[in-house]
């Protein structure tokens, strides 16, 4: 009785104390308060740096090895592995109780000589070797891996990029998956690439179609890591948060993994984080750096510390925005089934209307239609797709769109997450279904 009374008690009190949740005041903490991770690259060599490592221990609960766990750091020679460099940050962060991304398995950057050289079917046994005995030295150590690093060109063709790797066969990215999964189950998958963070880009178009073709195969992938290298030839856009929460709405998780923004405007950094804790499965962001000194770019300043590993206006930037940060309330299930949460402000409809297109692919006896929604010559706040299906076709799955009718004339409208649509730009989605598509008119309105 003394005890229930004593509860009620603290209840009540509770429900009257006006004390303000505790705001965190390193990076790291106030991530973890809203349920994610803030993590930095880290060399090896710096971490008998103490004013490196006062910075790194003080503010981080995540880090990526800037190098060594690279191809060319870890298999020196082929089949002989060297993991004393990786090993080292990895002891360092885990002893701290720091987790640990591991990158990255499969890259045609940063290969051994010997790897360089080589080609075809004994490449690809060289590259899978290389995938399953890395990824079984660290199991139980990383939390997530890049499994492939910048696979896909630069420029308007959405293509995979061409490399030693890529000429072995195309389906060398799912099975550099397939070899990380059976060697450490417990890691997430991560395909980690840069320049894809403009969903209006054909490269961020080009990975969105891959990881959609992966996950409706079963291609064992987790996560997609954007590398957030922002400067004056690649800047942040506002659109980043449609590329986030559209890529999570494949299934995925997502991650900011390698985050610098040259000249590290604290309003940048802001938005980079508020796009982040507007999107459920956005689960961590990583600086690629402390100091601006430490920085591969560093004559960009792009960095939260000093040189002198003062804090920066950035820096307080991205606590603010951490500590004032919303909670999603979008569920991380797989596949999701609630969109991320609504941007802060409704614009009114805009006047331009809308365009729809479909693709299809067809076998026997079924089909997918793949259906862009193209916005007119003002942003969309919401829109309806009708579609008339030949007889005999019934949809049976559809993803990114909510659906009137399953036969029939179909009526699709957005999901939460897609209904706002800048002007000129697009958001896709689609169905699956049984029988004969046919051709499909699409017709688009604005609501
Ligand atoms: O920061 C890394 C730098 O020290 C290396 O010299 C360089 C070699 O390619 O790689 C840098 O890290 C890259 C990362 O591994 C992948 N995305 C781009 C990063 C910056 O170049």
């Amino acid at each position: 009785m003394a005890l229930t009374a004593a509860g009620a008690l603290a209840a009540g009190m509770a429900l009257f104390m006006t004390a303000p949740a505790a705001a965190g005041t390193t990076l790291g903490a106030s991530a973890a308060e809203k349920g994610r991770y803030f993590g930095t690259a880290v060399a090896g060599f710096k971490l008998s740096d103490s004013a490196y490592t006062t910075i790194l221990n003080r503010e981080f609960n995540m880090v990526t090895a800037e190098n060594e766990m690279k191809m060319n750091a870890t298999e020196p020679q082929q089949g002989q592995f060297s993991y004393g460099a990786a090993d080292q940050i990895v002891n360092h962060a885990r002893s701290r109780g720091m987790s640990v991304r591991g990158h990255t398995l499969a890259w045609h950057s940063q290969q051994p000589g010997w790897m360089e050289s080589m080609s075809g079917s004994a490449l690809r046994s060289a590259m899978l070797n290389h995938v399953t005995q890395v990824a079984t030295h660290f199991r139980g150590q990383v939390v997530a891996w890049d499994v492939v690093n910048e696979a896909f060109a630069d420029g308007s063709s959405g293509a995979r990029r061409d490399s030693n790797l890529q000429r072995t066969g195309n389906d060398w990215i799912e099975a550099a998956f397939r070899a990380a999964r059976a060697a450490d189950p417990g890691a997430k998958l991560c395909y980690n690439d840069y320049n894809t963070d403009n969903w209006t880009h054909a490269k961020t178009q080009g990975v969105y179609n891959m990881v959609r073709d992966f996950k409706q195969r079963g291609v064992p992938i987790d996560c997609v890591g954007f590398q957030a290298h922002f400067n004056n030839d690649s800047p942040y856009v506002s659109n980043f948060r449609t590329t986030l929460s559209s890529f999570a709405a494949l299934g995925v998780d997502v991650q900011i993994t390698e985050l610098d923004i040259q000249g590290a405007s604290a309003n940048t950094y802001r938005s980079v984080v508020e796009d982040c804790l507007a999107v459920a499965r956005c689960n961590g962001i990583t600086v690629w750096g402390i100091r601006d000194s430490d920085s591969w770019r560093a004559s960009q300043t792009p960095l939260l510390f000093n040189n002198n590993g003062s804090k920066k206006p950035a820096y307080d930037a991205v606590l603010a925005a951490l500590n004032n940060g919303t909670t999603p309330t979008d569920p991380p299930t797989d596949p999701p089934t609630d969109p991320p949460t609504d941007p802060p402000t409704t614009p009114p409809p805009g006047p331009g209307g809308c365009t729809a297109t479909v693709s299809v692919n067809q076998w026997t006896g079924g089909f997918v239609a793949n259906v862009r929604v193209t916005a007119g010559s003002s942003a969309l706040n919401g829109w309806t797709v009708t579609i008339a299906l030949p007889s005999g076709a019934t949809v049976t799955n559809a993803w990114s769109a909510n659906r009137s009718g399953n036969t029939g004339t179909t009526n699709w409208t957005n999901v939460a997450y897609n209904g706002q649509v800048g002007a000129g730009q697009f958001t896709e989605w689609g169905f699956q279904a049984n029988g004969t598509a046919g051709s499909l008119t699409p017709t688009c309105s604005a609501r």
